[in-house]
């Protein structure tokens, strides 16, 4: 009589552990897969720019047009099962799934991009697709300060900034020459690149709803410990692919 064998066959499941340099360490599970990648995106034609003194080639990419929200925040920790418990403290001054997420360090921002298969754009990449397109000028929608609240929630309130001490919800207010939504004011927004060369620090851009219009000027970047989070600071996030 034939000893019959049983195979069992064990299903793997696959978990990333960090073994890449993009791979943040708090992410356990796999990545979201989107038909479109580019979903709420809007291509950013490459050029030249300069930041911070340096001449910089940008190649052409995709930004999301508005900041992460809320509610896509949410959807990351929950189906990545992420380690975050400030939602008090967020509700508090972005209180809709619909208002950016704020509240979050560098590395929360760079887990959620790299979980969207996206990555947090450079500064040069920010600030050329704040401009809009526009040479020169001082706001992402040009020179002149005394419209800016038709553009961004900054400090207080007035014309279509509506919004006294919190965020607005994204795309409240009317968007650059690219179509990109709130590039000044709202959530100040994580970028790459290390502000200081010591690298202690990373850039912030864009200014805030907490902040004045000072702040949403391009010659303003700030700066923040990725470590850090903040009542005011969000991202959003870009593809090269
Ligand atoms: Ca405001």
């Amino acid at each position: 009589m034939m000893i019959q064998r049983f195979v069992v066959v064990l299903l793997v499941m696959v978990v990333w552990v960090g073994c890449g340099e993009d791979e943040p360490d708090k992410v356990k599970n796999v990545k979201a897969v989107e038909v479109d990648t580019h979903q709420g995106m809007v291509l950013i034609p490459g050029g030249a720019i300069t930041v911070d003194d340096e001449m910089v080639n940008v190649n052409a990419f995709y930004m999301d047009k508005y900041e992460v929200t809320v509610g896509q925040f949410k959807e990351f920790v929950k189906r990545a099962d992420y380690e975050y418990d400030l939602w008090n403290e967020v509700a508090e001054y972005s209180p809709t799934d619909s208002h950016p997420m704020i509240e979050l360090s560098w590395y929360d921002a760079k887990a959620y991009a790299w979980w969207a298969d996206k990555r947090l754009p450079t500064e040069a990449e920010w600030e050329y697709a704040a401009r809009g397109g526009l040479v020169d000028k001082r706001f992402p929608w040009g020179d002149d300060q005394s419209v800016a609240r038709d553009y961004a929630n900054y400090a207080g309130t007035g014309g279509k900034d509506q919004w006294g001490v919190q965020t607005a919800p994204v795309g409240s207010l009317e968007p650059n020459g690219y179509d990109l939504f709130d590039m000044a004011g709202n959530a100040s927004e994580w970028c790459q690149d290390w502000y200081d060369e010591g690298k202690d620090t990373k850039v912030l851009r864009g200014g805030s709803w907490y902040l004045n219009a000072s702040n949403l000027l391009f010659v303003r970047r700030r700066f923040n410990n990725p470590n850090d989070r903040s009542f005011i600071n969000g991202f959003r996030c870009v593809s090269s692919n």
